[in-house]
């Protein structure tokens, strides 16, 4: 119960652990690190750690911070609503990736663990795309489960499902690479440009001229990014129309 685990506490218990383990490695001359797998609220009550973001914020006030990363699953972030294209994208983008839990999972449910590519097509395929593209060359791990009513071959077939899906998404995201149309409408919608810094390092001649700087609001406020368009080239790339 909420009354008896003092959330402050907790966390010093939790970090006293994993700089104990980490110590303990180091000691032996293992090579093993550690990657945290967050999960938000189930099975009954609040879970420390919820979410990626809470996890990447603990893993910094570690003894050894570069020991220990994370193992996201597609449900628990999915299941309270949260983006995994953005929770692992920031994995990445930390370093932390070590690994990945891929399944499917609908907002607000239990912890389904659904066949990866069962749910939200897009975000599994913007997923994949991530993945591919990013250079992360840990393992694609399933953690997900069969229905219930499956036995022996039913089983593989799943297991096949979701090989199957990863490979046909990260086919769709080299075909989006070749897509003219596509990369003209990513082109409109600014993204490339998003890669390169905006004002750069601060100085004081930067910031004096950004403060100089005029804008029109009314010509901003008029410009288009057509993000409709952008969006619906790629679900019918994922509906095999191109
Ligand atoms: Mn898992």
């Amino acid at each position: 119960v909420l009354a008896a685990k003092p959330p402050i506490d907790a966390l010093r218990r939790y970090r006293e652990a994993l700089d104990f383990l980490c110590g303990f490695v180091r000691d032996r001359g293992y090579a093993t690190r550690f990657a945290l797998e967050p999960k938000p609220n189930e099975p009954r009550g609040d879970m420390f750690l919820p979410t990626v973001g809470h996890a990447l914020a603990f893993i910094q006030t570690l003894e050894h911070p570069d020991m220990v990363g994370v193992n996201p699953e597609a449900a628990h972030e999915t299941m309270v609503g949260l983006s995994f294209f953005h929770a692992v994208a920031q994995a990445i983008e930390a370093g932390k990736l070590f690994h990945i839990d891929l399944n499917a999972q609908r907002i607000g449910r239990y912890d389904q663990d659904f066949r990866f590519g069962a749910q939200d097509l897009m975000e599994a395929f913007l997923l994949v795309r991530l993945l591919e593209e990013s250079g992360y060359d840990g393992p694609r791990h399933f953690d997900a489960r069969p229905y219930r009513v499956e036995r022996g071959a039913g089983v593989w077939e799943f297991a096949a499902g979701c090989m199957r899906s990863y490979l046909a998404l990260a086919d769709t995201a080299s075909r989006m690479r070749e897509d003219a149309e596509i990369q003209a409408a990513l082109e409109a919608a600014g993204t490339p440009g998003l890669a390169e810094p905006t004002v750069g390092p601060y100085s004081r001649a930067a910031a004096d001229a950004l403060l100089a700087t005029r804008f029109d609001p009314d010509a901003l406020g008029e410009r288009g990014y057509h993000n409709d368009r952008l969006d619906q080239l790629v679900v019918e790339l994922l509906l095999g129309l191109r």
